[in-house]
């Protein structure tokens, strides 16, 4: 089928859903966040929450694919102000994750370096301060890094995602900040992310790789020793750009706010994990309820109510024990709430005007007020692109978020 025919299914899809009339519409117009933006490197491509100086005020990794840097943004608790530095990398990060590569108990940063074709590892130092670790040599473009501890020895491994080779590299990690032994496998047509999960609910971490060219995923299933097999394909969107996997959507009416995030690790013995593709050509995500063997049910596509949809964050934003929604829709320079009340029923709460090109998203609550806060990495595309930011959105727990007035 031609992407030509497949759009107009998209379209045919998203009016049923409209004539259907689920409220999806009655959201009001876009808001802009009460909080300034925060000034960060050049193209930020990817925004990590973390903890990174050991005060309980959440902070921030940016990674900036144009200034060959990373962006630490230190919080101050008041949930707008943050103490920004920057940290060189390789040459053109394009995605950052947390871990703790060295044991040591406090937390390191592995960044995909997709023009140097390498993955820096910063070791932390617990005050705010990072150092290089050095760079480990990694396929043709790595765009894309997640943690996980794929061979069960209890030291923290890295997946990453080559979009020019289109394999994925398993890092397995010896707990000094090296990565000794490398493993590569096979998976789709030009890759662009991967989602850390345990999607048969064997205690071994299985992985969900998008295929931007296939409009696929992947689901590659572990064996516990750092080895990864295909289990199966699943259509979803248009030029699906980021995967995430979550506990819970279809897990009707138990799940607690307290449980849902972040996942604990003992916690799949009786949570089934699901999944969600963003479709950034599609307009749209895909939801994926799990059955619990590696499976899942047919997808559900959602309109993110915005165009081009970079990057998902799943939180409980209203407090309702139901797992939420946020998008950053990249074409269309704003953020969407969507909030869930089980299963696949999701209905748009509002939007917010966040800045230019938003790119990536995470969550946190930065003025420790008890509600989820979001923030947000905005590319600037436009001249000049210095001016790209980070913006946030302090949440009011019921599912809106604080707009200037
Ligand atoms: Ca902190
Ligand atoms: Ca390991
Ligand atoms: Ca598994
Ligand atoms: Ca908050």
């Amino acid at each position: 089928m031609s992407r030509k025919s497949l759009a107009a299914g998209v379209l045919a899809f998203a009016f049923l859903v409209f004539v259907g009339g689920v409220g999806y519409e009655q959201a009001s117009q876009s808001q802009q966040p009460s909080c300034p933006p925060i000034a960060v490197g050049v193209l930020p491509s990817a925004i990590v929450a973390g903890e990174f100086n050991k005060d309980a005020i959440p902070d921030l990794a940016v990674a900036n694919h144009s200034s060959d840097n990373v962006s630490i943004l230190l919080g101050s608790g008041d949930g707008c102000t943050f103490s920004v530095s920057s940290v060189g990398v390789g040459e053109g990060p394009r995605s950052i994750a947390v871990g703790d590569f060295d044991g040591n108990g406090t937390q390191d940063l592995a960044v995909a370096n997709e023009t140097s074709a390498d993955v820096a590892i910063l070791l932390g130092g617990g005050n705010g301060a990072f150092r290089s670790a050095g760079s480990i040599p990694i396929g043709e473009g790595p765009i894309y890094v997640a943690v996980g501890d794929f061979n069960r020895d209890g030291h923290q491994d890295i997946v990453a995602v080559d979009q020019i080779s289109d394999d994925i590299f398993i890092l397995l990690g010896d707990n000094t900040g090296a990565f000794p032994e490398i493993k590569r496998f096979d998976v789709g047509n030009r890759p662009s992310s991967v989602a850390v999960g345990d999607f048969n609910r064997d205690a071994k971490q299985d992985l969900v790789i998008a295929n931007d060219l296939d409009d696929n995923i992947h689901v590659l299933l572990g064996d516990g020793e750092g080895n990864f097999e295909l289990k199966g394909t699943f259509k979803v969107g248009l030029g699906p750009g980021h995967a995430v996997q979550s506990f819970g959507f279809g897990f009707l009416g138990l799940i607690f706010p307290q449980l849902v995030w972040p996942v604990q690790p003992d916690f799949n013995r009786d949570g089934i994990q699901d999944l969600i593709a963003v479709n950034k050509g599609s307009n749209d995500i895909s939801i994926f309820i799990g059955k619990g063997d590696g499976t899942f049910n047919k997808q559900r596509r959602l309109k993110t109510h915005g165009n081009a949809p970079s990057a998902v964050i799943i939180g409980d934003f209203d407090r309702n024990g139901f797992q939420d929604i946020a998008v950053a829709n990249q074409g269309t320079d704003n953020a969407s709430v969507l909030l869930g009340s089980g299963g696949t029923s999701f209905r748009l709460r509002e939007k917010y005007d966040v800045g230019d090109d938003p790119s990536s998203i995470a969550k946190a609550d930065f003025n420790r007020d008890g509600c989820e806060d979001l923030a947000i990495a905005n590319r600037h595309s436009d001249f000049p692109q210095e001016a790209s930011n980070v913006a946030i959105l302090l949440g009011n727990c019921d599912g809106t978020f604080q707009k200037k007035t």
